[in-house]
């Protein structure tokens, strides 16, 4: 047997990667008894059956560090947050979604900013640059049209699997096919919506920086926070962190309780408002979501 990495399923073949060769493997039925679907990033093992023609035998899945669901993808160490400052124009409460989700993956987190060629309110990008370092955040500005930011990008894709998520219409693919030098589907903004139309159908693992991955992913216009509880969404936003700890209740929700340190590091504008709204909004939809 074979240890390799899954990149690629069609058509029920699965494509697995091994020092650099690809082996096109059948599944055991042993996953559909066990109700196991091998996803892409699945670290696998493999039964060769014919070395030269690279054909094998999917026989085991490894343990799974996490996973992704829409598209599925396992085994995530790093989330590129990519949105465009217009057309569409950038969403922070849907960025901050994004993050949150990311940080209950634990993953670590890149913010990307693309499409700085059309912004002419540098204030606009220099705002948002300062939410998001104060956040504890990365944050990228690129441009694919410029060729801005996308060395700095590069340089973080080392020895590590990356998932680039984000709406649709602001550049991801655009941004990996500059990186990986790979076709990628590429869609129109509609001129309408200001949104993608084209999607990226067929989920890949692709091999960059020689020891690194990253995944292309369809976009998402809206993000269910589903299974994050509302006590542990005040973690999944960095820059709380040291502050609630010091909060009069363990249990403070950083909403009306008196001598909340997080809302005093909001007073002193220590942590960005947006922010904060954003955490308020969110904590309102879980409660409400888990009430009935
Ligand atoms: N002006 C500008 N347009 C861009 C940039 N990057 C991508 N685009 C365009 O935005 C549209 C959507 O790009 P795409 O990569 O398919 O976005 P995705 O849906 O996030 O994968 C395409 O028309 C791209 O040519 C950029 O940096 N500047
Ligand atoms: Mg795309
Ligand atoms: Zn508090």
């Amino acid at each position: 047997m074979k240890e390799g990495r899954l990149i690629k399923g069609i058509g029920g073949f699965y494509y697995v990667y091994i020092d650099g060769l690809i082996y096109e493997c059948k599944a055991r039925g042993i996953f559909r008894k066990k109700k196991i679907t091998p996803s892409i990033g699945d670290f696998v093992r493999i039964d060769v059956i014919d070395e030269e023609k690279k054909l094998g035998v999917l026989e085991e899945i490894l343990d799974r560090k996490n996973e992704m669901i829409r598209p599925p993808v396992s085994n995530i160490d790093q989330a590129f947050i990519v949105f465009s400052f217009i057309n569409p124009d950038i969403n922070t409460m849907l960025l901050d979604r994004f993050t949150v989700l990311a940080e209950s993956k634990g993953l670590d987190v890149v913010i990307c900013l693309n499409k700085t060629d059309l912004v002419k309110d540098e204030i606009l990008i220099k705002e948002l640059n300062e939410i998001y370092k104060n956040s504890g955040y990365k944050i990228i500005m690129t441009s694919t049209k410029e060729n801005n930011g996308l060395e700095e990008i590069k340089n973080l894709l080392h020895s590590k699997t990356s998932v680039f998520a984000g709406p649709s219409g602001v550049g991801k693919s655009s941004i990996l096919k500059i990186l990986t030098n790979r076709e990628l589907e590429i869609g129109d903004v509609s001129q309408k919506t200001g949104r993608g139309k084209h999607t990226t159908r067929h989920a890949e693992l692709i091999r960059i920086n020689s020891d690194g991955w990253v995944v292309d992913t369809p976009g998402f216009s809206s993000l269910d926070l589903g299974e994050i509880d509302s006590e542990e969404l005040s973690d999944f936003f960095p820059e709380f962190r040291e502050y609630m700890t010091e909060c009069r209740f363990v249990s403070c929700s950083h909403v009306n309780e008196p001598d909340c340190m997080v809302k005093e590091a909001l007073e002193e504008g220590k942590i960005a408002l947006s922010r904060y709204e954003n955490y308020k909004t969110f904590l309102k939809e879980i409660k409400e979501s888990r009430r009935y």
